[in-house]
Parts: structure tokens; sequence; C-alpha cells
């Protein structure tokens, strides 16, 4: 296997120059993406909302944050799990930027005006409970509605 590869490449070195530049390319991108793997940093906080429709407004706006390379927001746990660039952005922005499309995240308080615009579904209780384990009862939640 490893003779095919050097006779590929050898045949690649001893072709055509553009040939050559191509090679050199692909492996240039490569490196790029490893290394932006490398400084990719996931992290996992609060955020209040109902349903499908919340999920996508929430990830929306995480994923408008730039150097975000994914959200993914619990519909039961109440929470998100983001992926981003640390050299890019950081954990505040993303608060921020969830806050601002009418959404409560830990640090962060839903912005009012665009909460007034939520459809109604979505109009979610701020006394509800972040980052649930996804098992607990109603009649559970109700112990922490003070
Ligand atoms: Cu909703």
């Amino acid at each position: 296997m490893k003779k095919v590869i050097l006779s590929v490449v050898a045949i690649a070195a001893l072709g055509l120059t553009s040939c050559k530049n191509e090679t050199k390319k692909v492996e240039e991108t490569t490196k790029t993406e490893v290394s932006k793997e490398i400084a990719m940093t996931d992290l996992s906080f609060g955020v209040r909302g109902n349903c499908g429709m919340c999920k996508s407004t929430i990830e929306k706006a995480a994923n408008s944050v730039e150097g975000v390379a994914s959200a993914n927001w619990d519909v039961d746990k109440k929470k998100i799990d983001v992926s981003f660039d640390d050299t890019k952005t950081d954990a505040m922005a993303i608060h921020n930027a969830i806050a601002a499309s009418g959404y409560d995240t830990e640090k962060v308080a839903g912005s009012e005006e665009a909460y007034k615009d939520l459809p109604g579904c979505c109009k979610y209780d701020h006394e509800m409970m972040m980052n649930q384990s996804g098992e607990i009862k109603s009649e559970d939640y109700s112990n922490h509605d003070h």
C-alpha cells in the first residue's frame, strides 16, 4: 500500500507542475482544518424555552455569532451545547446573542422587546428551571416555582 502511494506521489512529482501544486493545496487545507478543531471550545449552559420553535430561534441566535461552529438546544433539559472557536468569540458573546433573541440564559436575561414578539407558544416562564436532567416531572417542577 505504501509503495502504491509512494509511486503515485513520484508520478505526480515527475508529472505536470499543475498536478504538483494541487497536491500541495490539499495538504495545506487539511492542516488548517486540524488546527481549527484544536481551537474549538465546547460549552453548555442553561437557556429557557418551550418548544421546537424556541429551539430554532435559540440555535439561530447562537449560530449567528461569528466563530460558533455548532449549537444544539435541548428542549427537555433547557440547556444548549455550543462549540465555538475561542480565538473568534467568547462565551459572553453567545449568551448576549441568545438574550437578544428574547431568551433567558444562565448569565443574561432575555431582551423584553424580543420576548414580546415571540409567538404565543414560545412565551416561556421566566421562573423555569434551567439545566434540567430531562427526567424531572412537572409535579417536581412546581416545587421550584416560588
Ligand atoms: Cu417556542
